[in-house]
This record gives C-alpha cells, structure tokens and sequence, in this order.
C-alpha cells in the first residue's frame, strides 16, 4: 500500500478509509514511512484494550526532534518555523527560522542536561506563550526527557499535584508572563508551589517580565546565563537522543469525572505519525503556508498543532503570547493580516467573543490570505459557524471542525479541508484509521445512521494514550471498562442520515467551559475546602460565550449573613485550588442538595435547574426531602 500524506479528492478519501480499516497496519506503515528514523519497527501494531496494552511501531528508533528540525534543516533552514506575536503589539515579534529553532533546542537541551536532566526523567514547564516554551519542550524530547507542561492559569496547589504525581526533577518557568493587561507572577506562583515539591532539584527561570523574583541559591537558575555558559563552553551541538517508538515522549494532565487530574501519557512513534499526518491532511498544508493556532501549548491542541504536527511537516507557525480581545477586540484579525495567515484554527469560545463585538470591529481588516479554517475544543453551534464562514473566511474557506481530545493525540473526526463537504455543527467524517462506533445505553453497539449513542472508538490510531501516569489501572476503568473491547470517549454523539456525525457534548460530569475541560468533583472538591461550606454539587449551564458555566449549589449555614462576601470567599478559594480557570459563574445557596435516600445527589435535577428548566425535574419521589428542590427552584439564579 502507498498512501500519501494528503488526500486529495472525496473519492480518494473513502478509498483510502475503506482501506485503513480493512488493513490497518498496512496503512499506517505507510504514513509512517513518510517520517525519519534511525531504525524501522519489526511490528507496525501489537494491541488490546482489555489491559489495555497499545504498542505502535515496535522496535523502531527515532527522535521526534530530528523530524520536526533536522531534516528540515537542508530545505527550509532559512525558512521560518516560528512566527511569535507578543502580548503587547508595540513590542517587536521574533521570527524563528528552522536553522534558528534547532540551534536554541540543542544549546537548551545542553543547558537541561548540564542541569542534571537525563532520558526519562519528568521536567515541568509552566511558562508564558514564548518562543523558548516551544523551545523548552522541543529540548525535552531532544535529549529523551518526558515534558509536563503546566497551562500557565493554574494555580500553586494544581502545579503541585501535577510535578509530585510525575515526581519532576526540573521546573523551567519564567519570571512572569503577560496576557493582556494582567501580568502573571509567574516564578511567585512557582515558589509556593515548591514548598511542597519535594523532587525539584532545579528550577530555570527565564526572563520575560521583569519582575521582581527571589531566586535561592542553589536551586534556581536563570536561562540566559545557562546558555551563556554553553556559549562558553562552546557546547552547541546536541545529538538527540535515540528513543524507541513506544518510550514516553509527554505526559498532560487533564480533567475526569472523578478524582484529581490524571497525566494522559503520549509515546514517540505514534504520536509523531499521527499528529504529522493529522496536521498535513486534515489542513491540506502545502509548503509555505502561514498557520496560526490561537491555543496555548499548555494545552494538547497547542501541543500537537502549533509545535510537533506543524514543526514535522516544516510548516510555520504562528504563536501568540496574548489574547484575542486586547488591546482590541480586532487583534486576531490584525494577526491574520500582519503575518498574512492562510491557515487559522481557533475555538468557538473565542469566536462567539469576537463576535460579540459586533462587525464594525471586522471593517477595514484584510482577510484575503486566509484559505482555511479550523474550530476546535467543543461543538460549535451553528451561529458562530456561520459568521466564521461568512465573516472571517468571505464564503471561501472550508471550515475544519476538529473533534479530538487529549487522549487521542491529534483529529479523530474531521473534514479534509475542501475535500469533505461540510455541514455546519458537524465535526463531519472520521480521518483514515479512524474507527468510530455509536453505543446506546446496553452497551450494544447501534448500526445505521439516524442514530445517537455514546462515542467510542473500537480500533487503536497511533496518537492514543497509552496509560494515565503512574496508574495504569485508572487508565483502564476510564477508557476501557465502560464497554468491553472499546476507547469510550465520554462524549455523545450523533451520526446522521448521511452517516456525518455530530457530538453533542460530554455524557459524564466533565463540563466544557471555554473550551477548558473541567471536572465538576474537582470544582466540588475546592469548595468544599472552604471553612464555612458543608458540601456543594456543581453542574454545568448553557452560556453565550463560554459555552457552558459553572453553577455551584452549596450548603454554607455558617456565612455570617453576608452572601456576597461568602460567594467572594469561595471563588477565591476554587482559584487557589484549582486556578482561575474554574472560578463558577454562579453560586447558589441552599439548605441541603436533592439526595436519594442512598445519599446519592441527584445531579439530574440540579443540571435542569441551573439551565432554567424547570418544568419538568422528572420523578423526585425517591429523594430523602423532596421539600429542598422546591426551596432550590425559587432560589435559582
Ligand atoms: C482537543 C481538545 C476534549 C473534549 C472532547 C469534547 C470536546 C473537542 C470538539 C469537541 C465537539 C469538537 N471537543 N473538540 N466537541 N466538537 N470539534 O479539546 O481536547 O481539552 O481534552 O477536550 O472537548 O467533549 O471530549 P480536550
């Protein structure tokens, strides 16, 4: 089988599909033998998903870095990798060309291993959306260390949890960073972090900010003079280090139904295969081309597709430190028109904002380089697609509407750019090698199309996760126990008369909240930890911009009869456990939750009522005190 990196006709998609799930094997090995290694595997896939053990490309060799910088180095050397934006548009952006990027990850690299680091020890990295974040990570995966990065929003405590789960040994952070008119004390939220930390050998600090920092002797480092050391000592090369295809390559927490965050563990090969590919055909990339992804790479779509898809495929890349509404709410477009962007992939969170300040903002912008449009991070509704069609992409562009997750690696269901015809809302038809089933609530697998059910996919792709860190049996009842011999996502879903699926939204108490995924025990957790509060239930809410809120019922009896002190208290306590990110939207009072006589509370109930409807709360003769949905109901917010 020869297949190439992009499809190029409707056609030729099915085709390629039909045989991506007839030979599986056959067709990844050749999208794999589209990359560099130092050795081929003996075994393309070795898999089940009772373990669940997942093992792609066994035997094979490689370092991801050599793909995404050295062997572009003869071709595109001079060609830009990296186009940063700063915060601020009065400050100059930076231009990275391939030859530059590589040079900064090997003396970076020099600087981790100087610093004690060595393959497979675990490094966090909380940092601003700097140029030497990428370059950081990109160091990680050149000498075989295991990057965790840290989304730049969270708090102490969360940072904590994450490097004493991963036992780090190194922190890279900088002195601050800027996102809008807030600076973010970024090394400060790092110190309390630490005094719980009992791994980190070292911590480098770069500079960015300006700001005030205490560095202890010792343990913390600055990055400017750590590479002036490698200057010094002439140390500029860094070979990479050779890596099997199933040695872990990243580990990224993220948020579940139950318990604290857990660390999605990715892999070499795979995950290099499939992001790469992913990135070139679901965006139809052709050389030269400007790409801008407005995530962070604190988070996986930051992580597969502003650095390791695009940097493989030697495209360039757009990064951007700030936000889409400062200093104006037109910034994005003024981005698209500074660096003549073709490519632009953002979330509906951000485009329902953006579109929320009215078109005036739109005039006099130029949108004519842009050729294609991504969505990603939740459903889009059909609104927002419309205006980023209309609107942004002038009825030109195909909008690319990604549905994928953190533990997929990369695009599990997407349209190929001006290849698959899309409809609005639907994340379309699966990529090649993607097999998606609907599941109703026996279990059983439901056929057909006019149907919905909940998604799983029942045949491994090279970017899956291969275990949640340090618990493999964690990974296992999360993914895999729901329903026997399937990755079940989490999500609904439906597949529609033209067999094109549309998701619905999460199925389990994970709520979607500007694209963040955030766990309602989690949330339910921090507030609990408030002094005063005796428990609380958090549900998610429909909300214009951010697509879902957070509503918090908590039973406080002790607020010293000043609610809005109370509610300032708890959401002060949610930013110090968890980061502002879950800071909820609204906190209702209440003398006690809707519980079953088992204790269970009925969520079922308080999810209605947080949405506005409470026509019909269903059967509620089983609750302990039926009486408290009544007293809820009139206190809704
Ligand atoms: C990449 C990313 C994953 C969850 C996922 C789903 C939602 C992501 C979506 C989408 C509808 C899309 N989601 N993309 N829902 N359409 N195009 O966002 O990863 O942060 O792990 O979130 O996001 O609910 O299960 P992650």
């Amino acid at each position: 089988m020869k297949t190439s990196m992009k499809i190029s006709s409707f056609e030729e998609y099915k085709q390629v599909y039909q045989q991506s799930v007839e030979h599986p094997e056959q067709f990844w090995e050749s999208i794999a033998n589209n990359f560099l290694w130092r050795k081929k595997w003996d075994k393309v896939l070795d898999w089940n998903f009772k373990d669940p053990s997942i093992k792609w490309f066994q035997g094979a060799k490689l370092n991801i870095t050599e793909n995404c910088l050295d062997r572009h180095l003869e071709a595109l050397g001079d060609k830009p990798a990296i186009l940063w934006e700063p915060n601020d548009p009065q400050e100059h952006h930076r231009v990275l060309t391939y030859q530059q990027l590589y040079d900064k990850v090997c003396q970076f690299a020099n600087v981790l291993k100087n610093n004690g680091a060595k393959k497979g020890d675990r490094i966090c990295i909380y940092m601003p959306m700097v140029p030497e974040l990428a370059i950081a990570v990109l160091a990680c995966a050149r000498i075989g260390a295991v990057h965790s990065v840290v989304f730049g929003g969270f708090s102490a405590q969360s940072i904590a949890d994450r490097i004493n789960d991963a036992a780090c040994k190194l922190i890279i952070t900088a002195d601050g960073g800027f996102r809008g008119n807030k600076p973010i004390p970024l090394k400060n939220i790092i110190d309390d972090a630490l005094v719980q930390c009992p791994t980190i050998e070292r911590v480098i600090v770069l500079t960015r900010s300006r700001t005030p920092v205490s560095m202890i002797k010792g343990r913390d480092v600055w990055w400017e003079d750590e590479i002036q050391k490698i200057e010094t000592q002439g140390n500029l090369e860094c070979p990479p280090e050779v890596m099997d295809a199933e040695d872990m390559l990243f580990i990224l927490y993220t948020s579940g139904s139950t318990g604290k965050p857990k660390g999605v563990v990715h892999t070499c090969g795979g995950y290099m295969v499939y992001t790469g590919y992913t990135f070139a055909n679901a965006f139809q990339y052709e050389p030269g081309e400007v790409y801008f992804c407005t995530a962070d790479i604190g988070w996986i779509t930051g992580h597969s597709y502003i650095a390791y898809g695009p940097l493989s495929q030697g495209a360039t890349t757009v990064m951007f430190e700030g936000i889409p509404s400062w200093p104006t709410p037109g910034r994005f477009w003024d981005i698209v028109e500074k660096y003549e962007v073709n490519i632009l992939y953002t979330a509906p969170t951000a485009i329902r904002s953006l579109m929320s300040f009215g078109d005036d903002v739109l005039k006099g912008k130029n949108f004519s380089s842009l050729r294609k449009l991504g969505s990603v991070g939740e459903p889009i509704n059909e609104e927002a697609w419309h205006w980023f069609d209309e609107k942004i992409g002038m009825g030109k562009c195909p909008i690319v509407d990604t549905w994928w997750q953190t533990e997929t690696g990369g695009f599990m269901i997407s349209p190929i750019a001006g290849i698959t015809p899309t409809k609005p809302g639907y994340a379309t038809l699966p990529l090649p090698g993607v097999q998606p089933v609907l599941v109703d609530e026996n279990g059983n697998i439901v056929e057909g199309n006019g149907v919905s059910g909940n998604l799983c996919i029942r045949f491994p792709w090279p970017g899956m996760l291969r275990t949640t860190y340090g618990d493999h049996e964690r990974c296992r009842t999360t993914y895999f126990a729901t329903y026997e011999n399937l990755y079940f996502t989490g999500d609904g879903c439906l597949r529609d008369e033209d067999g094109y699926y549309r998701i619905t939204g999460r199925v389990d108490d994970v709520l979607n909240v500007s694209g963040h995924r955030i766990g309602t025990a989690e949330v339910e957790n921090a507030i609990n930890m408030h002094s005063s509060v005796v428990e609380s239930a958090v549900v998610g809410y429909p909300h214009d911009i951010k697509g879902q809120g957070v509503y918090a019922f908590v039973v406080c009896p002790n607020k010293h009869g000043d609610d809005e002190l109370a509610r300032k208290d708890i959401i002060m306590t949610v930013s110090r456990i968890i980061g502002a990110i879950a800071k909820p939207d609204k906190i209702q009072f209440v003398s006690g939750l809707p519980k079953t006589r088992s204790g269970k509370i009925m969520r079922r109930i308080l999810r209605k009522i947080a949405e506005g409807d409470t026509s019909n709360l269903g059967d509620t003769s089983t609750l302990l005190d039926p009486a408290v949905v009544d007293e809820i109901k009139e206190g809704a917010l």
